[in-house]
């Protein structure tokens, strides 16, 4: 595990299964439809059990770049936060600005539900198409940055590969 110089203790990088975390909330790469998928989204709905699906339809769905919190029913995390990651479309189209709404809107939530600790998996890295090195230079400036105005959350950031842990490594040496 890598801890920020900058925020010694309260990010970190971890290469696991988000979904066996015992953190307040888990960060879901969901879909606009909010029904589920493939990627983290379907280990994190099959985890959680059907209660999940239920109270994500009652939700609605959720537009590009932002995001909505629900219970973690058969999780270890409490919360799960739902956030939907632009789909990679060349780079000229917003996606680094979306995506970087994703961090600072599920900073926004963590932050009304007195979330003290929260996992976030690559969002959009996988299944949306966005480059993982630029993924990862955005999602960890984005949490450098929530921390520098409130540094009483622990920010995990997790990666499912070797090659996403590198990444991410690469990132915080370039902060
Ligand atoms: N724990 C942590 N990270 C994971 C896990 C896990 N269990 N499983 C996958 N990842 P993706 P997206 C990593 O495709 O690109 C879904 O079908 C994965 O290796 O899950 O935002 C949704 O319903 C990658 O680095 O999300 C949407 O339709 C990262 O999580 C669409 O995919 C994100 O990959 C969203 O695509």
């Amino acid at each position: 595990m890598d801890v920020h110089p900058r925020h010694p203790a309260k990010i970190s990088i971890l290469l696991a299964d988000i979904t066996t975390l015992k953190v307040d909330a888990i960060v879901n790469a969901a879909n606009n439809y909010l029904l589920g998928g493939k990627g983290v989204d379907g280990a994190i709905h099959s985890r959680a059990g059907p209660g999940l699906l239920e109270e994500c339809r009652r939700i609605g769905g959720c537009p590009t770049g932002e995001a909505c919190i629900t219970q973690g029913y058969h999780l270890a995390a409490r919360w799960i936060i739902h956030t939907v990651g632009p789909i990679w479309r060349g780079g000229n189209n917003g996606e680094d600005d979306l995506l970087a709404c994703c961090y600072r809107n599920c900073f926004a939530l963590a932050e009304q539900h007195g979330i003290k600790s929260i996992a976030f998996p690559a969002i959009s890295a996988g299944a949306y198409g966005f480059p993982m090195e630029r993924a990862c230079q955005i999602a960890l400036a984005e949490m450098s940055t929530f921390l520098e105005k409130c540094d009483e959350i622990e920010v995990i950031a997790v990666c499912f590969s070797t090659r996403a842990y590198l990444c991410y490594q690469d990132a915080l040496r370039g902060l």
